[in-house]
């Protein structure tokens, strides 16, 4: 095949492209030239850390979005490669929720045995994809950092997999140019340590505010307090921790509220979310949407509206992370090697605005689990992405919402049984909020044949 595939990103979407193709290869297809640009210097994407915020060594915006101490936040259970578990990386059960450095280990393990590393241009960032309607071919602008070289190469196919979660979205709120502590995004908060000792406000009532608060009290802070724009987020949280509506302004110590009250903060933690960011994509290529699990104009959740040449993976808000973005990709291949058909765009702009009005029908959590799972279900229905019992991930995403609400600060002691094996994960030999050292090596001395709560 002389056909040119650009991925762009090499973290848990973009890799899962570079297996997908490597596993039909392996098979004995015949596959396209696969390149795939990655800004930072190794793969992993968000789970690859780093102590930098701001602007990396050569001015690029750091992608690093994730912090020390970082425990996953869902069961490891719902998130498994159907074809490469736990088990098989690790040698033997480990238990549910796994510090970052773990997950990092297990998505590189994968990626190692493929042997794809040299489909990668790492130090590549792309700046500028274009497609000229006349060729049917795309030109992508690339900045080699390390060699402050500019490249320009032609692609029939572009799979963007850059990830969402990496440009911050800062609200401003009156006061914050004269607040006498520290105001950050989620974004660049990297050590709950700084905030030893200190009152903390957060805005926000997601997974970055519920976990960064839990991060903050586990390291010792003073007092957590989450102001609310929507609704508070109603767990059992501790003594020293309170949830409060939006904040109004802040002074140089206090924080005011919109029901009157005031709280006198040190630090003021942004858990406000992140946007889809696509700068270097031309304006009838980029993807614009809100965070959500049916995104604007993507056919099947992937295929550009406009454009069945463009491929976006992992744009969804998630509850299924690393075997959805495997679904995906295995159906992005699929689609580049000719061996599923894209309807018109009349069609694919009805499912997509289907997409839409099905997940607007989710009351609450549990359907929209469903309605995740079930798409993750539609697409590894029509590929050989190897078929697991989505039904039972979602069961342990289930679990995990009533373990949470039963004990925030106590639902990652839980374990849950591995669809992919069938083994039940052991329990850890720490509970969570005394487990201090997050390092691989301390959390792999799971304690044998003991069983999670
Ligand atoms: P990313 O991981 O963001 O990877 C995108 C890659 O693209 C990066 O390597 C980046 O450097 C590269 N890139 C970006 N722009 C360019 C460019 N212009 N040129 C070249 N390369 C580029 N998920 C879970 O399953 N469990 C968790 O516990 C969990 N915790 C999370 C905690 C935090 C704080 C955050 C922010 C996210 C968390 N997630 C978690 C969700 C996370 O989004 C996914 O696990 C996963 O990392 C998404 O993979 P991705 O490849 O789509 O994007
Ligand atoms: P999310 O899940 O997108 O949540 C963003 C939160 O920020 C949400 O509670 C919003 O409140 C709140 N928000 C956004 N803008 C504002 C303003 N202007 N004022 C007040 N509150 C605001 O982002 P997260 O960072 O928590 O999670 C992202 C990923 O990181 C996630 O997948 C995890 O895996 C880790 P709303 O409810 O809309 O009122």
């Amino acid at each position: 095949m002389s056909k040119r595939v650009a991925v762009i990103g090499a973290g848990p979407s973009g890799t899962a492209a570079l297996r997908a193709f490597q596993s039909a290869k392996e098979k004995g297809a015949d596959i396209p030239e696969i390149v795939c640009f990655e800004k930072q210097d190794d793969w992993g994407g968000l789970w690859n850390y780093t102590w930098r915020t701001g602007l990396d060594e050569y001015g690029e915006p750091v992608h690093c979005s994730m912090y020390r101490y970082l425990w996953s936040n869902g069961p490891k259970e719902g998130l498994e490669f159907a074809d490469y578990t736990f088990e098989e990386h690790f040698g033997k059960p480990i238990a549910s929720y796994p510090p970052r450095a773990v997950l990092f280990d297990y998505i590189k393990g994968r990626m190692d045995k493929a042997g794809v590393r040299d489909w990668i241009k790492f130090r590549h960032v792309v700046r500028r994809v274009t497609f000229d309607d006349g060729t049917k071919k795309f030109t992508v602008v690339v900045q080699d950092l390390t060699n402050d070289k500019e490249l320009i190469e032609e692609f029939d196919y572009v799979v963007c997999a850059s990830g969402h979660f990496s440009t911050p979205n800062v609200p401003e709120f009156p006061g914050f140019d004269v607040f006498g502590g520290r105001v950050l995004h989620a974004h660049d908060f990297r050590d709950a340590l700084e905030f030893k000792g200190k009152d903390i406000l957060i805005i926000g009532t997601s997974y970055s505010a519920e976990d960064i608060g839990s991060q903050c009290w586990k390291y010792g802070c003073k007092s957590v307090t989450v102001a609310h724009r929507t609704a508070p987020m109603g767990f059992k949280w501790p003594d020293n921790w309170q949830e409060v509506p939006l904040l109004e302004r802040v002074d140089a110590t206090t924080a005011y509220f919109k029901d009157g009250s005031s709280k006198k903060i040190d630090a003021i933690i942004l858990c406000t979310g992140y946007l889809h960011h696509f700068p270097f994509m031309e304006e009838k290529l980029r993807l614009r949407t809100a965070n959500r699990l049916a995104t604007a104009d993507l056919y099947k959740g992937v295929v550009w509206v406009d454009n069945p040449q463009l491929f976006y993976l992992g744009m969804q808000d998630q509850w299924f992370t690393f075997n959805m973005f495997d679904a995906q990709a295995w159906y992005v291949r699929d689609i580049i090697l000719g061996r599923i058909s894209v309807p018109d765009r009349a069609a694919r702009a009805k499912d997509v605005k289907e997409r839409v009005a099905a997940e607007d029908r989710c009351e609450d959590a549990h359907d929209a689990i469903v309605y995740q799972g079930d798409y993750v279900k539609e697409l590894i229905a029509e590929t050989d992405y190897p078929s697991f019992d989505v039904d039972g991930a979602c069961e342990a995403f289930f679990q995990w919402k009533d373990h949470k609400k039963k004990d925030i600060m106590g639902f990652r002691n839980n374990g849950y049984r591995s669809v992919m094996t069938g083994t039940m994960a052991p329990a850890h030999h720490t509970p969570w909020k005394d487990a201090l050292d997050d390092s691989l090596e301390s959390y792999l001395q799971t304690k044998p044949g003991a069983a999670a709560e």
